[in-house]
């Protein structure tokens, strides 16, 4: 088989979902997954090597013309965990996440919907850990999640734009901060203003040095709200490391979130919290006890919306996606 590092695939199979409107691409290609040399380890080790050896691939696959800003790509591995069936490491246009909770209910629906799973839970290898998936058939999807971890709560942040406020530390995957005081309506129209103003506190947490436990960068921005929709509980714009608003209300931020809220006293054990996003789509999450750890629950809808060959021509000037500099991260000076 020609080495997929030197000689780039001129067709790769993928079948696209969105979750509340937060686009996924699947992988489902054996080919190119076959011809992926990334050894025998764990998916976060092979992750790594994905990242080492074919890193031009992921913005080929995710970015325009043939992604957007906004989607998260799935590769599909076998496990390395014997407790899991599937293995899966997540990909965007400006790198990798541990984890994502949009694109592992889309991962369900269009496994389910394609004939590949069966409605029930499988175990499932990421490279923040052990996650139970559930397609409960349709459009319906759950997952289990690692336990979340707060490291830090009511921190002050000065912010370039003048704006002093608080917020907490916390990971469910990947590393957020939440706040409640970022002085702006979380809707649509509001969508640029929300936007400065979390990358105004993404610039702030980086000034300060504030990482994640390991040195990563708090790189997504919860700005909390209450809900529009009086049936449900809240609402928040979340900005991802790509520049994009999440389109959905974010699963490993909703999950973070109903452990912080349990934490706090605001939130009984398994008792349902429907968070909205920006745009108006619910999850509905809880979170429960097991062993002394906090497992957060969070159930959403996605719709399958393409099964596709993407081409990549040899002669096509953005076989390998645009280049970076034509991303909204880049227009926000970054
Ligand atoms: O749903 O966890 C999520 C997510 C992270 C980034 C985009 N969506």
């Amino acid at each position: 088989m020609t080495p997929l590092a030197s000689h780039p695939p001129t067709r790769v199979r993928v079948v696209d979902s969105h979750t509340s409107g937060a686009p996924t691409r699947v992988v489902i290609d054996a080919a190119f997954l076959a011809a992926c040399d990334l050894g025998l380890g764990s998916v976060a080790a092979r992750r790594d090597v994905f990242r080492e050896r074919y890193d031009r691939l992921r913005r080929a696959l995710l970015s325009d013309p043939r992604g957007s800003e906004a989607m998260v790509g799935v590769l599909l591995l076998p496990p390395s965990d014997p407790h899991c069936s599937l293995g899966a490491f997540y990909l965007n246009t400006v790198g990798y996440l541990d984890m994502c909770g949009h694109a592992t209910l889309g991962l369900a629906v269009s496994l389910g919907t394609l004939g590949r799973i069966a409605v029930g839970t499988f175990q499932l290898e990421t490279p923040a850990g052990r996650v139970a998936v559930t397609w409960h058939g349709g459009n319906e999807a759950s997952f289990e999640n690692i336990s979340p971890q707060r490291t830090a709560r009511g921190l002050s942040l000065a912010c370039a734009d003048g704006r002093l406020l608080t917020g907490d530390i916390a990971t469910a995957g990947l590393w957020f901060f939440f706040t409640r005081d970022h002085g702006e309506r979380v809707a649509p129209e509001q969508i640029p203003q929300l936007t400065a103003r979390a990358w105004a506190i993404r610039r702030a947490l980086k000034l300060r040095g504030l990482t994640g436990t390991r040195g990563q960068e708090i790189d997504h921005i919860v700005l909390l709200a209450p809900p529009e929709d009086p049936a449900n509980d809240g609402r928040a714009f979340v900005l991802c490391p790509d520049g994009a608003f999440d389109r959905s209300p974010c699963g490993t931020a909703t999950s973070a979130l109903v452990a912080m809220l349990y934490e706090d006293g605001l939130l009984e054990a398994e008792t349902i919290w429907r968070q909205e996003s920006v745009l108006g789509g619910v999850y509905a999450a809880s979170v429960r006890q097991q062993a002394g750890l906090l497992v957060p629950t969070v159930r959403g809808r996605a719709w399958l919306t393409a099964e596709s060959d993407l081409h990549f021509a040899e002669n096509d000037p953005y076989r390998t996606g645009l280049p970076e500099v034509a991303s909204v991260r880049r227009w926000c000076g970054e």
